[in-house]
């Protein structure tokens, strides 16, 4: 079997007259230049080598080709373009087989595609995800996925950036065949056998007819979901155009539209995103430390927050100790638990078999004691400081020394809490938001003591959750409460100076937030920030502009959509405009002398913005926050804030 290598990353072993070749460019085989040129100078190598009957293509590692290489994008375009590597695949004489080995997403997936027939692995995944960058596939994939899987499927799948398995890839017939043993040696042998058939070019196929509404029905479903991005539509689009238009001229539409969508604002912002995510959680000096083992986990307080936090502990594979002050409020927190678990099967999240392996990793108790068998235990309990100090000066004679103890507080200081215990050094913040068992984003508060392998394994439990995880410094509120903090006072500032509710969530909600400010403060309760606020009222700065008129509402019976009333009034839970507001609102402002003006959306757009912006500038200053991706992904994971913007920080400028 004699080896060749055709560049860096490029090399092929002939195998019984296949020529296999294998990409290796860690750590995802992205379509970077050298590989787009060493994969030109293998395939004319195969032409030219009357040795060589067929190819066989795979990538080294977990990834077949994990796509287009995004860090090339906003670089001047070196060629081999990859649609030309594309096509020279597409037009090989001799059979070419792609044995998918792993990810074959994006631009790997349109390598596959040209290739005349596809096998892959159990595990493998596949898909067109280049919506969730803000573009549309640019090298043939709206063209010739749908030639294999009709247009309704193939709009399912690009339009929402859909991965799917190697079974359901089988099934919509975009691969040949799932390996049932060794990939190469089962692709050889495809290749082998496929050497004395006519060759199947997916581009020269046609697209089958299919009923115009499971068309029109898959395309309404991706459009909705889009929330106003133009990738999506775009490609259902071009996916349409593939039932008409010839190859050539859906290859030319499809390039056009990749290249005028990847040089857009919207593109570059999730681009930012993408690399964001993976820049989150990294500590500077951390990768040295080991982090400590954690197998079981005891939460304290199984009602709402806890009981979410034992099913995302649960899923991430640990044993859960729940316990409860009660047997009684014990029973209520299992019974919590197990019908989050059985909404889960009910919304095809999870399997039966799941759920009851999930349940016989539980234990709900009122014994406490039972904690010592726990190696981290998180509390989640009502947010009040002594209850927090004394839970866990208890804690100090019930679980092991070197066990982690976490606390979940939202707006206490975690310091204090961790000096009321004799190890302050194993404490470390949780800060999950509701629903804990649903929401990605959770902030790790790195304290003042906290000891650098505690904050190592709260890393890694929060990546087995499946969470994206930032750290935080110890301020009021971490990241995300300090900033929403600051863009509730901007939005009172611009109320009381004559903006009224309706507009302000208007202007956001254009801008691409799922709601406004006041209609979030509804949805989560008033009472919370108003009792905060009277706490704090002996200590604030009386030179601080301060706004009324959110206690106001509160001392009126007005909580929020709950009570029926808030900033809005609720008729059967339909949001409404009360007029009995804008008379408090103006009541308000009369008592100030304030003469109010009319606040264009674009105003209260840049203002809010800003606000948000000024926050996270301090944030980073005072060393809270350790990077301003992170300060985006908090705003975007936790509140709402449009990806296709990038976030606070990118909107801002900050690159
Ligand atoms: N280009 C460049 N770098 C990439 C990359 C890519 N496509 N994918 C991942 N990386 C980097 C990532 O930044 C990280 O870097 C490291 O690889 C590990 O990533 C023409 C134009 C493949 C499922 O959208 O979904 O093709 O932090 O932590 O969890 O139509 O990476 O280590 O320095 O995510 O094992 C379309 C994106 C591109 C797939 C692997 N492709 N990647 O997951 O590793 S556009 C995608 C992923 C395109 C064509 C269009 C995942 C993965 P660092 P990771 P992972």
């Amino acid at each position: 079997m004699s080896a060749s290598r055709f560049s860096d990353t490029i090399s092929a072993a002939l195998t019984n007259g296949i020529l296999v070749v294998t990409i290796d460019n860690a750590p995802v085989n992205a379509l970077s230049a050298d590989v787009r040129a060493g994969l030109m100078a293998a395939f004319g190598h195969a032409e030219n080598d009357g040795n060589v009957a067929g190819v066989v293509l795979t990538g080294a590692g977990n990834s077949f080709i994990g796509g287009a290489d995004i860090k090339e994008f906003g670089k001047p375009p070196v060629e081999p373009f990859l649609p030309d590597v594309i096509a020279r695949i597409e037009a090989f004489p001799k059979p070419v087989v792609a044995a998918i080995n792993g990810a074959a997403l994006g631009g790997g997936l349109e390598v596959a595609l040209a290739c005349h027939r596809r096998l892959a692995a159990p595990a493998a995944k596949l898909g067109l995800p280049e919506v969730k960058l803000g573009i549309v596939p640019g090298a043939g994939g709206t063209q010739r996925l749908p030639r294999l899987t009709g247009i309704a499927a193939a709009i399912d799948m690009i339009a929402n950036g859909r991965i799917v398995s190697t079974a359901e890839a089988l099934k919509l017939g975009i691969i040949d065949a799932a390996a049932s043993g060794e990939l190469i040696a089962e692709a050889v042998a495809d290749a082998k056998a496929a050497i004395a058939s006519p060759i199947r070019r997916t581009g020269s196929l046609t697209v089958q007819p299919e009923a115009p509404e499971a068309v029109d029905k898959a395309a309404a479903d991706a459009l909705r979901k889009a929330r106003g991005q133009r990738a999506p539509a775009e490609a259902v689009r071009l996916i349409r155009l593939a039932a008409t238009a010839s190859l050539s001229d859906g290859l030319a539409e499809e390039r056009r539209t990749f290249v005028e969508l990847r040089d857009s604002e919207e593109a570059a912002a999730l681009r930012h995103v993408f690399f964001a995510e993976r820049a989150a959680g990294k500590v500077e000096g951390l990768d040295a430390v080991t982090p400590r083992r954690i197998e079981t986990v005891g939460i304290v307080g199984t009602g709402l927050m806890g009981s979410g936090i034992a099913v995302s502990a649960l899923n991430g594979g640990y044993r859960v100790i729940g316990v409860e002050q009660t047997t009684e409020a014990a029973e209520k927190g299992r019974e919590r638990i197990t019908s989050l678990l059985d909404k889960a099967v009910q919304s095809g999240r999870l399997d039966a078999a799941g759920r009851d392996d999930r349940l016989s990793r539980l234990t709900v108790t009122a014994e406490m004691q039972e904690l010592a068998k726990a190696d981290m235990v998180i509390e989640a309990v009502f947010d009040d400081l002594s209850v927090k100090t004394e839970l866990f000066q208890r804690l100090d004679d019930i679980v092991r020394a070197d066990a982690i103890l976490a606390t979940n507080t939202s707006y206490l200081d975690p310091d204090t809490i961790a000096a009321s215990t004799r190890l302050p050094e194993r404490v470390v913040g949780l800060h999950f938001f509701s629903p804990a068992n649903i929401m990605r984003l959770l902030e790790v508060v790195n304290c003042k003591e906290t000891a650098p392998d505690v904050l190592a394994t709260a890393l890694v439990f929060a990546k087995r959750l499946g969470k994206l995880p930032i750290v935080s410094g110890v301020t009021e509120g971490f990241i995300g409460n300090r900033i929403f903090s600051a863009y509730r006072r901007e939005a009172e500032y611009m109320l009381e100076d004559g903006a009224l509710p309706q507009e302000i969530d208007a202007a956001l909600e254009a801008f691409g937030f799922p709601m406004g400010p006041f209609a979030v403060f509804d949805m989560a309760g008033l009472e919370i920030a108003w009792a905060r606020r009277k706490r704090q009222a002996a200590t604030r700065d009386p030179n601080e502009r301060y706004v009324v008129i959110a206690d106001r509402l509160c001392e009126a019976g007005r909580f929020g959509q709950k009570s029926g009333r808030g900033w809005y009034a609720y008729p059967d839970g339909k949001r409404t405009v009360d007029p009995a507001v804008t008379a408090m609102i103006e009541a308000a402002r009369a008592e100030k002398g304030i003469t109010p003006r009319h606040f264009p959306a674009d105003e209260i757009v840049a203002r809010l913005l800003k606000a948000m912006a000024g926050e996270g500038e301090a944030l980073l200053s005072e060393g809270i926050a350790a990077r301003a991706s992170d300060i985006d992904l908090v705003m975007i994971n936790g509140y709402g804030f449009p990806s296709s913007k990038g976030g606070p920080m990118f909107a801002a400028g900050r690159r």
